[in-house]
């Protein structure tokens, strides 16, 4: 059987293409638009695998017009260095915790409030009703756009490399890292800890080198950052519920055509959803899988813990920064606090 000359070509320019990264066979010619999307976490982690297929159906959907470039595990820098350059427009996207957010958008903390959100229900009802629009519009003001749909960190609970937490008592003198940001300092300094402020990107090696002796994350964090491999005791404490708002910069933002930021919104939202039960699933399995890589785990007091900070003021130091409207907000979803 003989070739012809037509289909060798052919079978040679499909094999060339073929072995070019799909990117850049997507990408062909340059898009329009490329913008940088940049995070703090493992590329494992939900946030990252949703955030491909994310990206992957922008370029589809605008035609290769708008391709966003993803840049996990704090590449770029840590969470301090990554806003920064979100607001001076060197990366067009960031998620980031709303507690850290607060640093430049002081009422976006209030989500992330000691014992305030019972359960997941609770947490999407408020963050998709009237507090996230609250939370959405702070945002606004700063100069920044977050996406209406926030994705998921979950409900914290705390490692330890020394002992097991049991009870707020236990957490007297306690060296923790907390996220660089007011409301987790104030939290821990309400239970008598020693917190010490750590951007997410240095947590790995303060454990392991022991400048603290323990962290609070979501069990999708512990796992995918291994943090189990430094830390042997996990408390359950569920000690505050944490979320990333999507945010993007607003010069970078308004630049899309109506028709392109309508799409984007439409996949980033999207994603968010999906990531959100992907990381509620894993945060409802993973002690399993944890405790067969030899972490420990107990389910702490918690009502010890909501009591100390009861009795230690913190709930009226939170209410008189937020103000009575946010903080009736909150209690709308929440139920009375403090
Ligand atoms: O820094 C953390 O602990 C993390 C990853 O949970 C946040 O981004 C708030």
């Amino acid at each position: 059987m003989t070739l012809s000359r037509r289909s060798v070509l052919r079978t040679a320019a499909a094999a060339s293409v073929a072995a070019l990264p799909m990117s850049q066979v997507l990408a062909q010619p340059k898009a329009e638009f490329t913008y940088k999307y940049a995070n703090n976490l493992p590329v494992t982690h939900p946030m990252n695998l949703r955030a491909k297929e994310m990206a992957a159906a922008i370029l589809a959907e605008t035609k290769g017009r708008v391709d966003i470039q993803i840049f996990p595990a704090s590449q770029l820098g840590n969470d301090t260095d990554m806003l920064s350059q979100l607001r001076a427009g060197g990366i067009e996207f960031f998620t980031l915790s709303g507690l850290i957010l607060s640093t430049l958008v002081p009422g976006a903390a209030i989500t992330g409030l000691g014992f305030a959100f019972p359960d997941y229900d609770t947490v999407w009802k408020a963050l998709d009703g009237d507090l996230g629009a609250h939370v959405r519009k702070e945002i606004g003001k700063a100069g920044l756009v977050a996406m209406d749909n926030i994705w998921d960190n979950g409900f914290r609970q705390i490692t330890s490399s020394t002992k097991p937490i049991q009870t707020a008592d236990d957490l007297k003198g306690f060296k923790i890292r907390v996220p660089v940001s007011p409301m987790w300092t104030s939290m821990f300094k309400a239970f008598d800890s020693a917190p010490a402020s750590i951007n997410f990107a240095e947590v790995y090696s303060a454990l392991q080198t022991k400048v603290v002796d323990g962290q609070e994350n979501p069990l999708a964090i512990i796992d995918t950052a291994k943090l189990n491999e430094v830390q042997k005791y996990c408390s359950v404490t569920n000690h505050m519920w944490d979320g990333f708002w999507f945010l993007a910069n607003r010069r970078a933002w308004d630049r899309l055509p109506a028709d392109l930021r309508t799409i984007v919104a439409k996949h980033i939202n999207a994603a968010g959803l999906k990531q959100r039960t992907d990381v509620a699933a894993m945060n409802a399995t993973l002690q399993k899988s944890l405790t067969e890589k030899g972490m420990v785990f107990n389910n702490a007091k918690a009502d010890t813990f909501r009591n100390r900070l009861r009795q230690a003021g913190f709930y009226t130091e939170w209410k008189a920064k937020f103000g009575d409207e946010a903080w009736s907000l909150l209690e709308r979803y929440s139920g009375k606090l403090g």
